[in-house]
């Protein structure tokens, strides 16, 4: 069918307008157009493009979604080996890598390049002319697997490279990882689906990319930065490493903002020890950092060990994955009952911290890993994240090991231990007869976002529970002064002080007092969006399960156990006896008073959040009170900025403007 020139110029118009909203989008970080519009521009193209099937173009960006499956990768052979770096796993090690390069070199000082190692998987982009051509695997270093239909899902990774000037074979060497908000809801969707999670960002990113079905890899939220290059033909490069890479930035390929030019090996070290101290802040997986000589003619004079460039080197971190030893399996007693089971290890250090703990969550995990006492197993920690057994490893077991079962009888109470069909969370039965629910609750009810009962901790919880001077959350407000002193490593002048506080705590607000109850499914988000929505206790109270299920946000099993509590005359009790002791609240003010609402706020979002799409950031922001707007001037109260921001940070910076991370956004959001 013969195109109309008009057609085929349209057509090119929108690639090009939506290749030009990608770069903006995904490697400067400002995007130029609204979601809507971009996906309105995408639409119309592929409309025409399934019209008219020849309009379709290998660049065109909706050839980025694979559409058949492979059987198996093809084989590629790489122009220039991919060799890996050397490791270094101490300061010593790295110094002696400098002190062989300025001996080989005759030199006092090098400049390095230093930057991030990135925990993902090798990759190398071959473009001819400007086109991506093929996406490979490092493989063996030799040969490697074409997974161009995979690589091409990636939209940091552009399918035609910016400008004119680049050479005419250029070959870019980087790795593709899985930021750790996307690992972590990834992995809750294998949950969902009910399939294996993956052990870490690192398989994730190496699993997303080799799959045979390339929609597959669309899905994942993959990403891609470039640190070298391989093979270059028809052009000339740079003669500095930093530069080189700045020069793959304006042809439209991400870059790293984490790496920088240093003089001497002392600066790299310093380099070293500050990101790791950023280390579990990052919102990606690090493994190390990787220096390199920056000039590149040192570079060749240095050349290449059997293995590795001599003149770079990996000085890696801490593993964050370990062998231990579990020595006991205990299980402990949460708020609501639940029992969770926890392996005692074999002290162990993971990413720096010594470990002894790891949750196994349920009896449903213990089977899947099949955990033993005696058992040998791998250890994770990442993050500020609870550290977890990845896997067993069988043939280390010992002889007369037993899977694990967990006691029918609640380990402090005695009471019958049930486990409701469907659910995996196994409960003890005691409610609060058994000790470990009642400090547990009464915990919860002295915690920060709670009633915020300052200087209640663990340990007095325990006496106080242990005497038997507490039954339930509403005796806290009867004990007293000589009670309070009476208790270990407190005098007058604390119980003082700790009296002090209770009186403090009876002002409170709706949504903290609901939080502080403890009712099963009502987290602090849910009590707030109670709070607003009765604006009275006693309308609350009176709500049935229907009229609870018609709030937005608030499901069935939430719905079932809110009424079910206030149905409870002990909870009613108890509710009455707080309120006795002189727990108010104000009507007006259904919002936590240590948590200000957004209204009459201005915010600006900068750069890519990892967690959520830029238009569900704003719309959250906006259900905040707040005003969202696109651009940084003087009366902008708070710039939000994501990975990679760019102009809008600096002018937030220069202005003196607020500037909060994407950590700082989610708590703002999560507690205000
Ligand atoms: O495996 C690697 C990780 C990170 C690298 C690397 C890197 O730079 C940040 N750089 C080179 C040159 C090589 N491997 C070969």
């Amino acid at each position: 069918m013969k195109i109309p020139l008009k057609i085929q110029k349209q057509a090119a118009e929108l690639r090009d307008t939506i290749n030009e909203q990608n770069y903006y989008y995904y490697i400067l970080n400002d995007p130029q157009l609204p979601d809507s519009e971009y996906d309105r521009l995408m639409r119309e193209l592929q409309a025409l493009e399934k019209k008219y099937p020849a309009l379709i173009t290998p660049d065109s960006p909706t050839q980025r979604v694979g559409a058949t499956p492979l059987s198996s990768f093809p084989e590629v052979v790489h122009a220039i080996p991919m060799l890996s770096l050397a490791n270094a796993f101490s300061d010593k090690e790295v110094q002696d890598f400098d002190k062989r390069a300025r001996e080989r070199l005759a030199r006092n000082s090098i400049e390095y390049a230093v930057e991030l190692k990135l925990d993902g998987l090798a990759i190398s982009l071959r473009y001819e002319n400007g086109l991506l051509v093929t996406g490979a695997t490092r493989g063996d270093g030799y040969r490697g697997e074409d997974v161009t239909p995979n690589v091409k899902t990636i939209k940091t990774i552009p399918l035609r490279l910016r400008g004119d000037d680049y050479p005419r074979v250029l070959e870019v060497r980087g790795e593709v990882f899985m930021p750790t908000a996307g690992f972590n809801q990834a992995n809750q969707q294998k949950i969902a689906a009910g399939e294996k999670v993956w052990a870490n960002p690192r398989n994730a990113a190496a699993g997303s990319l080799r799959q045979l079905d390339a929609r597959r890899t669309a899905n994942r939220p993959l990403r891609f930065i470039s640190y070298a290059i391989g093979e270059v033909v028809g052009g000339k490069l740079p003669n500095r490493h930093s530069e080189i890479l700045q020069r793959l930035q304006t042809w439209g390929l991400p870059i790293s903002k984490y790496s920088k030019v240093v003089k001497g090996i002392q600066a790299c070290l310093d380099y070293y020890y500050k990101i790791l101290e950023q280390r579990d802040s990052l919102p990606f997986e690090i493994d190390g950092v990787v220096y390199k000589v920056n000039d590149i003619n040192l570079q060749e004079s240095l050349g290449f060990s059997s293995r590795a460039p001599r003149w770079a080197i990996a000085h890696k971190f801490p593993a964050q994955e370990v062998l231990t030893q579990i020595v006991d399996i205990d299980v402990q007693v949460g708020r609501t009952g639940a029992l969770t089971p926890v392996a005692r290890l074999a002290p162990v250090n993971v990413g720096g911290v010594t470990v002894t703990n790891a949750t196994l969550h349920n009896q449903d995990e213990i089977n899947r890993k099949d955990v033993r006492v005696g058992d040998t197993v791998i250890v994770r920690r990442a993050g500020d994240v609870i550290p977890e057994i990845v896997r067993v490893l069988p043939e280390k077991r010992p002889k007369n090991t037993h899977p694990y079962v967990l006691p029918n009888k609640c380990p402090v109470c005695g009471s019958e231990v049930v486990r409701i069909k469907g659910e995996a969370v196994a409960r003890c039965s005691g409610g609060l007869f058994c000790a470990a629910q009642r400090k547990q609750a009464l915990q919860h009810f002295a915690s920060r976002n709670a009633m915020d009962i300052n200087g209640l901790g663990e340990k007095l919880v325990e006496q106080l529970i242990d005497k038997n001077l507490i039954n339930n959350i509403a005796d806290i407000y009867t004990l007293t002064h000589e009670q309070w002193a009476g208790l270990e490593r407190m005098g007058n002048k604390s119980a003082v002080r700790i009296m002090q506080a209770l009186e403090k705590s009876k002002s409170t607000t709706l949504a903290h007092f609901l939080y502080a109850l403890g009712i099963r499914e009502v987290g602090e988000s849910t009590a707030r969006l109670l709070a607003q929505h009765f604006i009275s206790l006693e309308k609350l109270m009176q709500a049935s399960e229907t009229d609870l299920v018609k709030i937005p946000d608030i499901g069935p099993v939430a719905a079932q156990s809110i009424a079910a509590f206030f149905k409870e005359s002990h909870n009613l009790e108890i509710i009455q006896r707080l309120q006795a002791a002189g727990v108010h609240w104000s009507e007006n003010e259904t919002t936590p008073s240590k948590a200000p609402t957004l209204a009459g706020k201005t915010f600006v979002l900068t750069g890519t959040l990892i967690s959520m799409p830029r238009r569900t950031a704003k719309a959250r922001l906006e259900a905040l009170g707040a005003k969202v707007s696109s651009s940084v001037s003087k009366k902008t109260d708070c710039v939000i900025a994501g990975e990679k921001a760019g102009s809008k940070l600096t002018k937030a910076r220069d202005l003196g403007v607020k500037v909060i991370d994407e950590a700082e956004f989610l708590a703002l959001i999560q507690f205000t």
